[in-house]
């Protein structure tokens, strides 16, 4: 027996040895590593290459090595030799996707060929990862050894949209938020964030033309009660610069025709009504809708969009879509107005003929419309993205309509959602199960039986962040979480780790994804985070 046991510890360390050396702890798992025996160490004389085009990534990589390591890691154009040299590089020859790159580490240099800017800022991120966790410390650790095992690592994500929707409008996230939130994402090579700007409790993007929309329709409360607040647009420039440096596609999302109280509030006019509301502190949906009626709606949202898209450059605009009850159009006489003209018989129908003026609206800017599965209805001709919340069917339903699906899936991946039934876990949402590190990763973007000629329509997948439910969270001590309410930083928790689920679900390969390894692997984040100065949710298990 006791043999027995002494054989088994050699081969669980053994085997554990053979793990981290074969693949260290990199999340998302590359596509292909290979360890070669070398090694590659950084002291103060190491420099960072770059060929001519790659500045930036160059100047990333030495802002993110600095500080922990205390080198100044001199930055040089492609020369000679190059010893010492972390050496960045395009590999025009690079067969894979355009996120694609290849990294090799041996004695005297770190090369990464990248098939873009992407490509390379993705390497930099994996050479992070390969680093002792301590060099995400902002502050100097004197008496580590900043040891890089050798490998060869070939890697390219499975799907090209790799997102995260950040509800700022229902709470408002400073603009310092959302900076170290595209860090978090960065760092699992998260590709899209995805901006709920408007909600019923709060507008948050500044309309030059409409100034009440943040004067009036950003604000709830009143006296000490009174919160809220929204990004200039200067603030704007600076979050897309920033994120854009970073591989991440900023899609704001501008709610229609439900979920707009904050501008009715702000206009009364653009409900069927024209009542005077005020924007509620106390998160519902409201019954109010944009009036599908009246033209000036859809003036309101053509100058809306147009200073939108001079902020955003990405090819996509979220029009929400989800949610609307409509009550009011019912009784609205333009409304029915409308709907007699069209020859409609529900007002179902009047929404899709919503959305596809908003897509014509939009097409001369030469973006593409992403909406909640709901915007998903016969008569959308033009293509458009599902947002799939619900279900496989309503996946179904999109991709066989010939439109593109992204999963949000509210059972996977709204990670507002509490990650147990402990009585005291933090969540924000009371209305959907609890979501476990493990469900997160069970996610499959093919939803595990979609054909596989759909495959090219199916995008990828995102988490939710949302943040209706959240004053609501309570906190429990022994989860190590901060005992103030409505702090940024409960967002971490909800995020980490299972942020990092989703990331290796988009981007590696099925056949290489493998829970109970992703699960050691994460270990190591935690100590990650705990530098970087990340909030994340310790597991279970590791508290008993
Ligand atoms: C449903 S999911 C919503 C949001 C809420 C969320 C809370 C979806 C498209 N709409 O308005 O914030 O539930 O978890």
């Amino acid at each position: 027996m006791m043999k027995l046991n002494k054989w088994l510890l050699l081969v669980t360390l053994l085997f554990g040895v053979l793990r981290s050396t074969a693949q260290s702890d990199i999340i998302p798992l590359p596509k292909n590593i290979k360890t070669n025996g070398s090694s590659f160490t950084l002291n103060a004389t190491t420099k960072i290459y770059y060929e001519k085009g790659l500045k930036q990534q160059a100047e990333l990589l030495q802002a993110a090595l600095a500080p922990a390591t205390g080198f100044g890691f001199k930055l040089a154009e492609l020369t000679g030799a190059m010893q010492n040299g972390i050496v960045m590089r395009f590999d025009k020859s690079f067969a894979a996707n355009k996120e694609g790159y290849r990294l090799s580490v041996s004695n005297n240099q770190v090369s990464i060929n990248g098939a873009t800017q992407a490509g390379v800022f993705y390497a930099t991120q994996t050479l992070l990862q390969m680093l002792p966790p301590a060099i995400f410390d902002t502050h100097l650790q004197k008496q580590q050894v900043w040891k890089v095992k050798g490998a060869d690592i070939e890697d390219a994500p499975q799907y090209v949209w790799r997102g995260m929707m950040l509800d700022v409008a229902r709470y408002f996230f400073s603009k310092e938020y959302v900076l170290k939130f595209i860090d978090m994402m960065a760092m699992y090579k998260l590709n899209v964030l995805h901006f709920h700007l408007v909600d019923d409790s709060g507008w948050r993007l500044e309309i030059k033309k409409y100034p009440k929309l943040t004067s009036v329709g950003a604000w709830s409360g009143v006296g000490a009660e009174r919160q809220g607040g929204y990004y200039t647009q200067e603030d704007i420039k600076e979050i897309v610069a920033y994120a854009t440096a970073r591989n991440v596609d900023v899609i704001p999302e501008i709610e229609l025709p439900a979920h707009v109280l904050s501008a009715v509030a702000s206009y009364p006019y653009l409900c069927c009504t024209g009542e005077q509301y005020i924007v509620q502190t106390q998160h519902s949906i409201s019954r109010e809708l944009y009036c599908v009626g009246k033209e000036s709606t859809f003036d309101f949202l053509a100058d809306v969009f147009a200073e939108t898209f001079a902020l955003f450059p990405s090819k996509y605009i979220h029009i929400g879509g989800d949610e609307a009850k409509y009550d009011r159009w019912k009784a609205c006489p333009h409304c029915q107005k409308r709907k007699k003209e069209l020859n409609l018989k529900e007002e179902k129908e009047l929404q899709v003929y919503f959305n596809a003026r908003v897509q014509q609206m939009v097409k001369k800017y030469g973006k593409t419309i992403v909406g909640w599965d709901e915007i998903i209805e016969d008569g959308l001709k033009d293509k458009a993205v599902g947002m799939i919340w619900h279900n496989k069917e309503k996946a179904l339903k999109a991709v066989s309509a010939g439109h593109y699906s992204v999963m949000n899936l509210s059972d996977y991946s709204y990670f507002d959602a509490p990650e147990s039934d402990i009585p005291g876990e933090l969540k924000a949402a009371t209305w959907i199960k609890p979501i476990s590190l493990e469900k997160a990763y069970s996610l499959n973007p093919m939803l595990n039986g979609l054909d596989e000629k759909y495959r090219p329509q199916i995008l990828g997948a995102e988490g939710s962040l949302w943040s209706d439910q959240f004053i609501h969270g309570t906190v429990l001590q022994e989860l190590r979480l901060l005992n103030e309410n409505r702090s940024e930083k409960y967002f971490d928790y909800l995020a980490f780790p299972r942020m990092a689920a989703l990331a290796e679900v988009c981007w590696t390969p099925v056949k290489k994804q493998n829970w109970p390894d992703f699960e050691q692997r994460i270990r190591t984040h935690y100590q990650r985070y705990d530098y970087a100065g990340y909030g994340y949710r310790v597991p279970v298990p590791k508290l008993a």
